[in-house]
């Protein structure tokens, strides 16, 4: 019997007796522990209080369809990511009007057309060929997640704003080290306590007026010169909104910043996962070579390109696998804004509500024998993620991730590279890291390499 017992009839039944923290400690211990035990005790939908917050978990392709096919106006993305405005900055994305926002998510759409990804595959293969050559050598050991991360600020970045991201290192030598300050701003305690007075947070804001300086520098130089340019930032540069104004510099340099947030971390996390499954279970790390062998080798002489990263099927359902068992965003949010009918139930307004991609994909019910690594589950003749909103890696609706293709052709194409260069020596999957708000593995990851002797 708890002493505080605070369920509402009517509403999802709640978890976390002690005023005020609620379950809190349960929480920080093992987030999805508590969001898979509580599904298993109490069902679908359920509410957590947590400090003061009412955070209600819709699991399961039903429920996560209520999340996924709330309006904006009922169930607020705005709301609930309030933390990440320091960060990306003011009137970037969520933090502006709807229809503001929209507009905004359509010139990243733009920016992510079928003939920028074609290009965007020659500066990923391009960079990395370059990285491995340069930082790796013939034979050593490494840190996976860390030169992964190292590459995949060069690949996102040549991507968003091509060759200029050059005058961007020349203009801060410690360029990545100052993202690094950025981000330390967007950390789980910080969509729990925006205004706590953290050291980092100083940091973090010195950090992103330089960051916002070099890129605004960038964007005023472009506009001073006649070269054609077709990347990301040429397409912010000049999209227009309904009305025919442009974005102003300020609101470009923040899109930049989120995207090159966006486009770095869940790809580098997720580029070590496929690493450890693919050389932990040797049959499909066989298969993913004779897709090299077949497509990029013998089909396109060498060449890695949109077409045959398309081909490659196999590489394919495995990151997709890998993004099942290891979604990088462990939650996804929305705050309530008008009361939500789920079941018999009510959520009301003022809960925070949300989905879990790590739980929600872990289900038998909906995935066969969920927490097993099987790629082919995604084959044809079984599809298991066809049910809609079961599989939600890159969340769903009208918020659906923009950047899942991007994503795709980056982590495909830089494996087509480093598996034809090297062999390579991994230990076993590593634990989870929950720490950061992009959940990876636990670092460090390292992976011993040397290069192949002869030509596949
Ligand atoms: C106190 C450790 O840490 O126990 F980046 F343009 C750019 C996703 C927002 C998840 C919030 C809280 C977990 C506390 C654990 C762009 C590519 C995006 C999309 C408890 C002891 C960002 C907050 C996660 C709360 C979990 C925001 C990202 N594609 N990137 N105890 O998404 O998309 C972007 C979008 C969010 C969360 C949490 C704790 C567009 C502890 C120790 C401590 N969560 N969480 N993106 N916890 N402890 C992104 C959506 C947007």
């Amino acid at each position: 019997v708890s002493l505080f017992k605070k369920n509402v009839p009517g509403t999802p039944p709640m978890i976390g007796a002690i005023p005020f923290i609620g379950c809190f400690h349960k929480f920080a211990t093992n987030p999805l522990k508590l969001v898979r035990d509580s599904y298993d005790k109490v069902g679908d939908a359920f509410t957590l209080y947590l400090m003061g917050f009412k955070m209600t978990f819709l699991i399961g392709p039903e429920a996560q369809s209520v999340f996924f096919r709330g309006s904006d106006e009922e169930l607020s993305p705005k709301e609930a990511y309030r933390f990440v405005t320091p960060v990306f900055g003011p009137g970037v994305v969520y933090d502006s009007p709807t229809e503001v926002m929209y507009e905004q998510l359509r010139f990243v759409k733009n920016g992510l057309t079928l003939a920028q990804l074609k290009k965007a595959v020659g500066i990923i293969s391009e960079e990395a060929e370059q990285f491995f050559e340069e930082k790796w050598g013939d034979a050593g050991e490494v840190d996976l997640l860390t030169d992964m991360n190292k590459l995949t600020i060069l690949t996102a970045s040549r991507c968003l704003m091509g060759q200029d991201i050059n005058k961007a290192l020349g203009q801060a030598s410690n360029l990545a080290d100052l993202y690094h300050d950025l981000e330390e701003g967007l950390n789980p305690i910080s969509f729990f306590f925006p205004n706590l007075p953290l050291p980092s947070f100083a940091k973090r804001d010195r950090a992103r007026a330089q960051v916002a300086a070099i890129f605004d520098s960038i964007i005023k130089a472009r506009r001073q010169s006649t070269e054609e340019r077709d990347d990301v930032l040429q397409v912010l540069m000049t999209s227009k909104y309904k009305d025919g104004s442009v974005l102003d510099d300020e609101k470009i340099v923040g899109l930049m910043i989120g995207l090159l947030f966006a486009g770095q971390h869940t790809s580098s996390i997720t580029s070590t996962w496929t690493g450890y499954y693919m050389f932990n279970n040797p049959e499909y790390l066989a298969e993913v070579m004779n897709e090299i062998k077949t497509i990029h080798i013998d089909e396109f002489n060498g060449e890695i390109n949109f077409d045959g990263l398309r081909k490659m099927t196999r590489l394919e359902t495995i990151v997709r696998e890998v993004l099942r068992l290891h979604p990088p965003l462990i939650f996804l949010m929305r705050k309530v804004m008008e009361p939500v009918q789920y079941k018999d139930m009510t959520i009301p307004a003022g809960h925070l509500v949300a989905v879990s991609p790590s739980v929600g994909m872990r289900l038998d019910t909906v995935f066969k024998n969920a927490n097993e690594f099987d790629p082919k589950r995604f084959d044809a003749e079984r599809a298991e993620d066809k049910q809609p909103f079961s599989y939600i890696a890159f969340g769903g609706g009208k918020h659906g991730c923009p950047g899942e293709n991007f994503g795709f052709l980056q982590i495909k194409t830089i494996w087509s590279v480093l598996l034809q260069k090297y062999d390579l020596d991994f230990g076993p999957i590593p634990q989870p890291d929950y720490t950061n708000l992009v959940a990876g593995p636990k670092a460090p990851c390292m992976v011993k390499f040397t290069r192949k002797q002869k030509k596949l």
